[in-house]
């Protein structure tokens, strides 16, 4: 087996992340690892049997399809702790590398999700990261990988650059029809929402408080995976503990406290915590 390759981050793309929140690093992944991530990925979700805890679609029982295909291929959560290649993936040394770099200090991994987003499917709101993850002093550190082309065509990501120095922002509620979610958080004044235009095997780095989100899959037939993972610098003290256990790049389990707010990453919120909040 050849080694891993070694990857290193250029003072250029440190800089560009610290002015604008965020870096896309082209073809981290090769074309095979993202083949092999997507057999994995794909046979759990033909076969449709629950994870449960992680994955749970809804199968009608007489085999018809809800029209919601978020209902059938809803987001896979934690993939590190069910599937070998999602603990791979998510301690990788080259986004290791990466998140070092933009963090300036040793990352630590939270958690691992897919979103299949077939044709359809509602996208996610606006929002800030770190308003799920709670991640605490500083923020966490998303890495979203495209498993397919990713654009505004198939609902790719987009972010706001330069918002990843705003506190968290209060949710608004999201539009039901466009959003999976019910939070959403405004672009400020003057700043909007730019596509990230991702092929297969790039990965999008991301601050956890840069205002981001997706719009809905609008294709008829491309459907928009990605793997995404979160990480937290290794000074911060606390993190909502729906993300325990945490693991270093070694894969030791890292203890942190459990923080008094937050959750799962795209989780809808419950609107009576906005006092608690504010
Ligand atoms: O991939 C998407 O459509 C949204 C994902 C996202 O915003 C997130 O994981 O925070």
């Amino acid at each position: 087996m050849s080694p891993t390759p070694v990857f290193s981050v250029t003072p250029e793309q440190c800089e560009f992340y610290r002015t604008e929140g965020y870096l896309i690093v082209r073809a981290l992944w090769s074309a095979q690892e993202i083949a092999d991530l997507k057999q994995v990925i794909d046979g759990l979700a033909a076969a449709g049997r629950p994870i449960p805890g992680y994955w749970e679609p809804k199968l009608n029982p007489d085999g018809t399809l809800d029209p919601d295909p978020l209902k059938r291929y809803p987001r896979m959560l934690h993939l590190h702790r069910h599937q070998p290649i999602g603990l791979r993936m998510m301690l990788d040394p080259r986004i290791g590398a990466v998140a070092r770099a933009l963090l300036e200090e040793e990352p630590i991994a939270c958690q691992s999700m897919i979103y299949f987003k077939p044709p359809g499917s509602r996208g996610q709101a606006l929002h800030q990261d770190n308003f799920y993850l709670m991640v605490r002093p500083g923020t966490c550190l998303a890495a979203w990988t495209a498993i397919d082309p990713a654009g505004p065509e198939n609902g790719g990501l987009s972010v706001v650059p330069g918002t990843h120095d705003l506190p968290l922002q209060c949710p608004q509620e999201a539009d039901g029809a466009r959003s999976f979610v019910n939070n959403y958080v405004p672009p400020p004044d003057g700043k909007k929402a730019v596509p990230a235009v991702l092929q297969p095997g790039d990965v999008l780095f991301f601050n956890g408080s840069v205002i981001h989100g997706s719009e809905p899959n609008t294709h008829p037939t491309l459907w928009r995976r990605s793997l995404i993972a979160h990480y937290m610098p290794a000074s911060a003290k606390e993190i909502t503990s729906w993300y325990f256990p945490l693991h270093d790049f070694n894969g030791r389990v890292i203890e942190r406290q459990a923080a008094a707010m937050g959750g799962p990453c795209g989780e809808d919120y419950d609107w009576s915590k906005l006092e608690k909040f504010a």
